[in-house]
């Protein structure tokens, strides 16, 4: 293969092309010199079924004479945590990697080199290449709350993050418009708060809704599926539970954990809510109730708590509130936001686990252990890096692809803004001015996909990709060149890939 030829996204750390090719054929064995590999082998095997049709044999002793492609761990590799070396020779593939996800993320990369012949053999370019990421946390969002996505559809969003390297799937379960998640100890969150009875249509100064009744909910047994599928993959899923804001569909289903008593109902329109949790004793232990199913579905060392947009307009008017305050010395309602915060932090961490919320969980006085997501620019993760916390960057401008990705007359209604493909490359997620010590606490960006304007999986495909390929490149490449134009090569070739699946990818950065 010429460099000309390279298809790979996100480049590698060290690539060398060489002649020949490797013919894979419907009796080459993948052979797993260990367990773990065999795992990654497994689902290697389920995956080219799914892509090529192509049904390769799994081994875990040699079988025969081979050539093989053969896949071990071995964790005395001099690379990153998750790093790989590929070597495609004419006589055998060999991925070695290193935990965790090494070799899955070397098989991903072979995944991108094959070519399907009409002889339903399979051609790989050989060559040899020496990886690792940049990164740590490598990750993609999805809202199904605005809009709610099948379990089907949410696996076709890891196989995405799949390809392209990503490890974290941040999972938005709950929101205004929508309870997305069983919890067993209380029903009605989803039989009431996973329904709404209208949604707005079209522009938002418009003001209009239909009067369809709209919602779904994923089952713990569902939930449980999905945190496998992704393990599989090496992906870690963050499930969010947002408090003490954006809490209308819940306190739609429980109106006693609000300050007024309600009654409510889960939101039809899009925006900021003013009913939020009351901080009750009776609000912590449901709340606490919540956090306990949800870690027992989610092994994920990290749960996301929201902690955004929290109007304090009925705190102020709270007597309970008020007396709180002056019960902790609290001064002002961001304080007793950072108390609500604290007080979830210190249960999450009871359980061994740690807490992220959005920027706002700075006002007031940030919990002692809390990652920070920065999203309203890079303030506040800039802030929270100087403090010694550790950040997900996630700045609107450049990792919201919600926004549009060329010129709004061309595309499909969105909610605003503009982040074109060429801005999500040329994205550094370590903001200038940091010290060294200070940067190591950027642990890496995430991009989100809110969906008010986005109403089936189709348009999340549509406005995720390619944005989240050139994502990947910032995220895992340490020898990011900036060079667009090669980019734009690479990613022309990397898309027959997508061909194959049907993604709905756009072709608006062609014309940029
Ligand atoms: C702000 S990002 C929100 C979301 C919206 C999004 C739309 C964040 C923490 N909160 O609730 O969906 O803007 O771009």
């Amino acid at each position: 293969m010429t460099a000309q030829e390279n298809r790979l996204i996100p480049a590698p750390a060290e690539w060398s092309p060489e002649t020949g090719s490797f013919n894979l054929t419907p009796t080459t064995f993948l052979l797993a010199r260990d367990m773990q590999a065999f795992q990654d082998a497994v689902t290697f095997r389920d995956i080219c079924i799914d892509w090529f049709d192509f049904p390769l044999k799994t081994a875990i002793k040699e079988i025969g004479s081979g050539p093989y492609i053969e896949v071990a761990y071995d964790s005395t590799l001099d690379l990153p945590d998750g790093g790989y070396i590929l070597v495609i020779a004419p006589e055998g593939i060999k991925v070695t990697g290193k935990a965790d996800g090494g070799v899955f993320h070397g098989l991903m990369s072979l995944l991108q080199l094959m070519e399907p012949k009409p002889d339903r053999t399979i051609s790989i370019p050989c060559q040899t290449i020496s990886d690792g990421p940049r990164f740590v946390w490598r990750g993609m969002h999805l809202d199904v709350c605005r809009h709610f996505f099948s379990v089907d559809e949410v696996k076709q969003y890891i196989d995405l993050l799949a390809l392209y390297k990503f490890n974290s799937f941040h999972w938005h379960l709950t929101d205004d418009q929508g309870w997305r998640i069983e919890i067993k100890q209380y029903p009605k969150l989803t039989e009431v708060g996973g329904w709404r009875n209208g949604t707005m249509v079209g522009r938002y100064s418009d003001q209009q809704y239909d009067s369809i009744r709209y919602g779904g909910y994923y089952t713990q047994e569902e939930i449980r599926e999905v945190v496998d599928y992704a393990a599989k993959r090496h992906i870690n899923i963050v499930p969010e539970i947002e408090m003490p804001g954006h809490a209308t569909a819940a306190l739609a289903a429980y109106p006693e954990f609000s300050c007024t008593g309600g009654p409510f109902e889960v939101a039809q329109g899009w925006g900021v809510f003013p009913d939020i949790f009351c901080p009750t004793e009776e609000t912590f232990t449901f709340l606490e109730n919540i956090l306990d199913e949800v870690m027992a579905l989610f092994p994920s060392s990290v749960i996301h708590i929201g902690g955004d947009e929290a109007p304090k307009d009925r705190w102020k008017e709270c007597a309970h509130c008020q007396a709180l305050m002056q019960r902790e010395g609290l001064a002002s309602e961001e304080e007793l936001q950072s108390y609500f915060v604290q007080r979830i932090e210190k249960y999450v961490n009871s359980k061994g686990r740690t807490i992220i919320g959005w920027d706002e969980i700075l006002e007031g006085g940030l919990a002692p252990n809390a990652m920070v997501m920065s999203w309203r620019g890079t303030e506040g993760g800039i802030a929270a890096a100087k403090d010694k916390h550790q950040v997900v960057m996630s700045p609107n401008n450049d990792c919201y692809f919600d926004h549009y990705q060329g010129d709004p007359a061309n595309e499909p209604l969105a909610i605003g803004g503009m982040t074109t493909l060429e801005d999500v490359y040329n994205y550094e997620p370590v903001p200038p001015g940091l010290s060294k010590e200070e940067s190591a606490f950027i642990i890496g960006a995430q991009a989100n996909v809110w969906t008010e304007y986005i109403l089936n999986f189709e348009h999340v495909e549509y406005m995720a990709v390619p944005r989240m390929i050139a994502l990947s490149e910032v995220l895992w490449s340490t020898n990011r060149k900036s060079n667009f134009d090669d980019f734009k090569l690479r990613l022309a070739r990397n898309l027959q890939l997508l061909d194959r699946q049907h993604v709905n990818y756009s072709r608006t950065w062609q014309t940029q």
